[in-house]
């Protein structure tokens, strides 16, 4: 991770963290900062554990403004979970500020660091293991979104311009086959026809938007599985946490992106494609948690659209990890050569599975309007 130990106690001892730092450690696998569990000692045998991060320069290009955002969003659903009688320092991230007030650290080097409080008592998984964690997210990332409805979208930096814009992606892609910097483009002409295909599907939600046929709401715009915390005792999706991404989108982005990564049979970078599939009963599980936890707040129109969501998501996705691997993987963290590789085609597999079931998935979301 390109820091020793010493340079990191160094920065989690800017933070206002309580204890002694006992140890610092890797963890988790988000594919974009840098993550690390820190345990503290406290008196008496007891321990306070934070997550010290450095976020990635490469994907968030101003620090300060997506702190301003990730501090507006988590004081804003600690004030709504405290007037809904819940509690504030479990069920949304608390930054830990430093000891002198600010919400980020600017090393010498010019590294970004920031420090949340470890939310104990859950786990973020990364492949779904019981269908109810699945539904419990999804409950979770619904009332996630209606907890935002109201929160000011102006305030909001666009943290990654364009993240969901399909159009713009596909652009983005057709260049990095064009320039073809690694000269990766010709052994994976397969791939790049699967999106040039389905061009047309790409403007199908953006031109929707557009034209105000759908409403643009505060989403979370990263809702894989592995961005929730659910809580040991009740299964229930208690914290919903990276947020980095918080910014004006769709709820079918949400909704899409979970679908991608919890709906498929297999794993994201799954190298046997025979394992990859969408379960339609996670489907179904999925989109019932979900819009209950929208609390009915979609339209007839976005429930309609939830398995165009789906795709879209997934080929979004698929593309990404493509133009990611003709550019020389420099913006998703690979841990072998092909990795990015192997991630578009599981997502390819993915959109193929999902139109050979789209009369099948329209159905089921049909069933709950
Ligand atoms: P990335 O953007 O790289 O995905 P995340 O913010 O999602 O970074 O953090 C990576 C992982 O670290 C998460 O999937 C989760 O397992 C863990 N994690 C992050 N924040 C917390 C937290 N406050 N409490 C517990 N675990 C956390
Ligand atoms: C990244 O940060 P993480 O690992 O939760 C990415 C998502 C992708 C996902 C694919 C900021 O999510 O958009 O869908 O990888 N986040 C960013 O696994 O680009
Ligand atoms: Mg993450």
């Amino acid at each position: 991770m390109g820091k020793e130990k010493a340079d990191l106690i160094h920065i989690a001892e800017r933070f206002a963290i309580e204890g002694e730092i006992g140890s610092i450690e890797a963890h988790g696998n988000g594919h974009i900062n840098d993550t690390f569990l820190v345990t503290c000692r406290l008196a008496e045998g007891k321990t306070r554990r934070y997550i010290l991060q450095r976020m990635n320069q490469e994907v968030f290009k101003n620090p300060k403004e997506l702190m301003e955002n990730v501090t507006g969003v988590t004081t804003f659903l600690q004030n709504k979970i405290r007037e809904n009688g819940g509690d504030p320092e479990r069920e949304a991230l608390n930054v830990i500020l430093l000891k002198d007030g600010g919400s980020y650290w600017q090393e010498t080097d010019n590294t970004f660091w920031r420090v949340y409080r470890f939310v104990e008592g859950a786990d973020s998984l990364d492949v779904v293991e019981r269908p109810e964690e699945f539904y419990e997210s999804a409950v979770a990332f619904g009332q996630f979104q209606k907890l935002l409805a109201d929160y000011p979208a102006e305030s909001l930096h666009e943290t990654i311009p364009n993240f969901h814009n399909t159009i713009d992606r596909v652009e983005k892609f057709k260049k990095a086959v064009e320039a073809d910097v690694m000269k990766r483009a010709a052994d994976v002409r397969e791939e790049i026809q699967f999106v040039l295909d389905r061009e047309a599907d790409c403007h199908v939600l953006c031109d929707m938007l557009a034209a105000g046929e759908i409403p643009l709401r505060v989403t979370h715009n990263d809702t894989k599985l592995n961005n929730i915390m659910l809580d040991h005792e009740t299964g229930k999706g208690i914290c919903v946490i990276d947020l980095d991404t918080v910014m004006p989108g769709s709820a079918l982005y949400d909704y899409g992106d979970s679908i991608r990564f919890g709906a498929n049979t297999g794993a994201e970078d799954e190298k046997d494609l025979s394992k990859i599939s969408c379960d339609l009963e996670l489907f179904s599980l999925y989109t019932k948690g979900f819009i209950e936890g929208c609390g009915g707040s979609l339209t007839e129109k976005e429930i309609r659209m939830l398995p165009m969501g789906a795709k879209l998501m997934t080929l979004e996705c698929g593309m990404r990890f493509l133009t990611d691997y003709l550019e020389g993987d420099h913006y998703f963290k690979i841990h072998r050569p092909e990795h990015n590789l192997d991630r578009t085609r599981t997502q390819f597999r993915m959109v193929k599975d999902m139109e050979d079931k789209w009369e099948k998935m329209q159905e089921i979301v049909e069933s709950f309007l």
